[in-house]
């Protein structure tokens, strides 16, 4: 039985809060005063290099059917930030490589399984060329496209993780120096960790139980302590699980965190689940 959903442009939201949060994180490490933006709009890629206070769009890229989440690195090394897209309904991913001047021409696709729906760029086979890992939510695995370095990829092997996958992060949850994943597995509610190899593959740990409905999740120090933890969103339970790192790749879960509103529209319709027997 496979969780839906009746209008997925709440994922489109949610692509859009990520993306404000990779936008700031980006500008943060590198420091730079300007940024390349980019929002997907009705099956569109808006992109924009804009002042830190603007969002002036300038552009309006065709994507391929349903976007429904991106990522930004620079994948082909010239030192301008560069972005994949996950097309949902197309089953593959965009790539788009920044010309420097605020345009972009035409991308790249490759296909991504079935169902894509979530991406993050890393370099996870550690040869300083930037990879990718997207989540096909309808394959309930996650596909991992290794980069060379010139703004292309070739599929590299794909790892099973739980069902439905809707998010995706990228971290060294075990401090081995390798990268690994986490995932939100949106119809079994937990979290799939992945540990890197180095090499671009993985291997699986046992799921680590959240709230109901996960959908997307960040990876950050929130406790201070040097060890990477995640904050997960759980659609139906309107509240979010924080599980801080111990640094050998396992997680404790701290107090839940809720937040209800008074007017709860999600509920009312356009946000609601629908299950499909
Ligand atoms: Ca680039
Ligand atoms: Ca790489
Ligand atoms: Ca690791
Ligand atoms: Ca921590």
């Amino acid at each position: 039985m496979r969780k839906t959903y009746q209008n997925v442009r709440f994922v489109w939201t949610a692509a859009i809060g990520i993306i404000a949060i990779a936008v700031m994180a980006a500008n943060h490490f590198s420091g730079i005063t300007q940024a390349h933006r980019a929002v997907i709009v009705d099956e569109q890629v808006i992109a924009s290099s804009c002042a830190l206070q603007t969002f002036s769009p300038v552009a309006n890229l065709s994507a391929g059917t349903l976007p429904v989440a991106v990522a930004a690195a620079d994948s082909n090394a010239d030192g301008k930030l560069d972005f994949a897209v996950a097309n949902f309904g197309s089953n593959n991913v965009s790539v788009y490589l920044n010309s420097g001047t605020g345009s972009f021409p035409a991308p790249i696709n490759y296909p991504a399984g079935t169902n894509p729906s979530a991406i993050v760029a890393a370099d996870f086979n550690a040869d300083g060329k930037m990879d990718l890992a997207v989540t096909e939510s309808g394959a309930d695995q996650v596909l991992i496209l290794l980069g060379n370095g010139k703004g292309g990829f070739t599929a590299a092997g794909s790892f099973f993780v739980g069902a439905n996958p809707n998010g995706i992060v990228a971290g060294d949850f075990n401090a081995d120096g390798r990268l690994d994943l986490a995932v939100a597995n949106t119809d079994t509610d937990d979290i799939s960790i992945l540990f890197g190899n180095g090499n671009g593959t993985f291997r699986p740990t046992p799921n680590i139980s959240v709230g109901s409905t996960p959908l997307a999740l960040v990876v950050a120090d929130f406790n201070g302590d040097g060890k990477p933890d995640l904050g997960v969103a759980n659609y139906f339970d309107d509240d979010l699980s924080i599980l801080l790192g111990n640094g050998n790749g396992g997680f404790v879960a701290a107090p839940k965190v809720e937040y209800r509103h008074q007017s709860h529209f999600t509920r009312g319709g356009r946000l609601q689940r629908r299950r499909q027997d």
